[in-house]
């Protein structure tokens, strides 16, 4: 058996915040540590590889915080910052019977995103949300990579380095206008006034009432909500 061990040590915090009944503040955050060695134990087909550890470490933060600015109208901010990183250690790399190139290879990647949302019911059945998102990561990865020497036959190790900064905003907005009851009531009268006659003409054309209800069904779905978007 090859010594196989993996050691986790977690931490998380959730703490909240009122000043006062407009304004609520949350943070959060997770953390994880976890060193392993690998690749386990024995098997038939593999010795193992005692010598060769992997060590991830994450860390998890958000911030989130809403306003109400009035009666009809919040505003929700939320920022969160994520790190990971993998270190690969396996310090034999093509030297006896490890055929693996990679001496180590370590990734590490951070992740900013937030958000800004703004919401507002009006009483004259109006809602408006808007918003403002940002995300943005920068990926490290570093190792070291062995690779034969054609000239002199001998193992050569070398770093290696690559980095990445990918990103994206986004805007949004969106405006909903609900019928009022009077309207809504009116428009069901309607529709129900010509699917009563388009059941009587397609009764007296086809002797069936089925497929005008179906219909019927389908046309009152569409009409329960009107958005607009801007
Ligand atoms: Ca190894």
């Amino acid at each position: 058996m090859v010594p196989h061990e993996t050691t986790e040590t977690f931490g998380e915090l959730i703490a909240g915040y009122q000043p006062s009944d407009d304004t609520q503040v949350v943070v959060w955050g997770t953390a994880l540590d976890r060193d392993s060695d690998i690749p386990g134990s024995v098997t038939p087909i593999s010795l193992g590889d005692t010598d060769d550890t992997r060590d991830f470490r994450g860390y998890d933060a958000v911030l989130a915080v809403r306003q109400r600015l009035s009666s009809e109208a919040t505003v929700t901010g939320k920022y969160s910052y994520r790190r990971a990183a993998i270190d690969s250690r396996n310090p034999d790399a093509l030297t006896g019977g490890d055929t693996n190139p990679f001496r180590r290879l370590k990734h590490t990647s951070d992740t900013h995103s937030g958000e800004v949302r703004l919401d507002v019911d009006s009483s004259n059945d109006v809602s408006l949300r808007a918003g403002f998102s940002f995300a943005g990561q920068e990926r490290t990865g570093t190792g070291t990579v062995g690779a034969v020497d054609p000239g002199t036959g001998a193992v050569v190790f070398s770093p290696f380095r690559s980095d990445a900064s990918p990103g994206t905003v986004t805007m949004w907005g969106e405006v909903e206008k609900r019928f009022n009851a009077e309207l809504f009531a009116m428009q069901e009268r309607e529709l129900r006034d010509d699917m009563a006659q388009s059941m009587a003409l397609m009764s007296r054309a086809s002797g069936e009432g089925e497929v005008a209800i179906a219909r019927q069904s389908t046309t009152r779905g569409m009409i329960i909500s009107f958005p607009m978007l801007v």
